[in-house]
């Protein structure tokens, strides 16, 4: 049984990869929930529906988020009436979101929905919210943002990390992250149980920092992870200092940290035993160890299912070596 706390594509590629080598009936995803945000009135999860859409095939390949073979009538309409039209939702994904807060406004859970629409794709894993509780995740702009026409904002601003993310696409630097309700937030009934009683729990590639770190912020979550440390593979979204999609490289500099395999190291080691690194890092493995984390290298760039399924396979069977060592010594995997 395996648990995997997870972001969007990243987590959503690498949970593909599981999939093929684990029963998925056998595997929970613990989904980020601070990407959240309502627009035109419709509750909209994106890294739920990247989980959803990439495990039933229906992902937009080029864009890794959405549907494949979109159209964009609505969002035309929304543009000529002057709406908001910078987070695009396609046709079919707005059916996703209509329903779903629908289902929310009849006073149906985040959970209980997450499960009726991941059940009509007919996957058999499960996929919770890392909570059912609103979770904003907003982030505080460091300079002056003149650049977005129409938009410009002092330094200091806080915005909403879509307003970030896509509206000004992730460009600008930012100086504060933090996950509003998050203390006041519970985890998703079957959250801790899922990490307490998972025999490896793993930590997806996704950013540390907006992923990872607003499930975390969950009270008991990170508690419960730290728990399992033993049992606790996580996978660096870093490789060779930067980040395949996304800002997770410049954000971890911006915010204080390294932008590198040690990096992330320093972020999960209290969660972690175990950290997979692409063999591009292979001269940062003393370092992690150094961190207190027993390194394993692998090809970790999931550029077909293939691949994510090798990165899943090893990932999974680290988690169950026997006991740790103390020589600084890396496990190498499928070179
Ligand atoms: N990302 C974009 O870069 N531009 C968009 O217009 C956009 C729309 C969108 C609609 C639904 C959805 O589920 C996701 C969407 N994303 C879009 C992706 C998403 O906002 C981000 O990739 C994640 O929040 C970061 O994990």
């Amino acid at each position: 049984v395996i648990t995997v706390i997870a972001g969007g594509v990243g987590a959503a590629r690498f949970l593909r990869g599981l999939m093929a080598v684990v029963d998925p009936g056998d595997i929970t995803a613990i989904v980020n929930v601070g990407d959240d945000v309502v627009l035109h009135g419709l509750h909209v999860s994106p890294d739920l529906d990247t989980v959803t859409y990439t495990l039933a095939g229906a992902i937009d390949p080029e864009r890794g988020w959405g549907l494949a073979e979109e159209s964009w009538q609505a969002m035309a309409m929304v543009r000529r009436y002057g709406g908001i039209d910078w987070f695009n939702l396609g046709d079919r994904d707005l059916g996703t979101h209509l329903y779903r807060t629908h289902r929310l406004g009849q006073g149906a859970t985040l959970a209980e929905v997450t499960a009726e629409i991941v059940r009509s794709w007919d996957l058999a894993l499960r996929v919770l919210p890392a909570s059912n509780d609103p979770i904003e995740t907003r982030v505080t702009l460091r300079d002056a943002d003149d650049i977005s026409q129409n938009d410009a904002l002092p330094a200091g601003t806080e915005i909403n990390f879509q307003e970030y993310f896509v509206k000004r696409h992730h460009a600008v630097p930012v100086s504060a992250v933090r996950f509003v309700g998050a203390e006041h937030s519970f985890p998703a009934p079957g959250v801790l149980e899922a990490i307490e009683s998972a025999d490896t729990v793993v930590i997806a590639p996704s950013n540390p920092l907006v992923s990872i770190a607003p499930v975390l912020a969950v009270p008991g979550v990170r508690e419960a992870i730290v728990a399992r440390r033993r049992n606790v593979v996580a996978v660096s979204p870093i490789i060779a200092g930067t980040a395949l999609k996304g800002p997770a490289d410049r954000m971890l500099t911006e915010l204080g940290h390294e932008a590198s395999v040690l990096g992330v190291a320093r972020l999960y080691r209290e969660l972690a035993a175990t950290l997979m690194v692409d063999h591009a890092d292979a001269a940062n493995a003393a370092g992690i160890h150094h961190e207190g984390m027993h390194p394993v290298l692998v090809r970790s760039i999931m550029s077909t299912p293939q691949r994510a399924a090798s990165l899943a396979l090893a990932t999974i069977s680290a988690a169950h070596r026997p006991e740790p060592t103390s020589a600084p010594h890396p496990t190498v995997t499928d070179r």
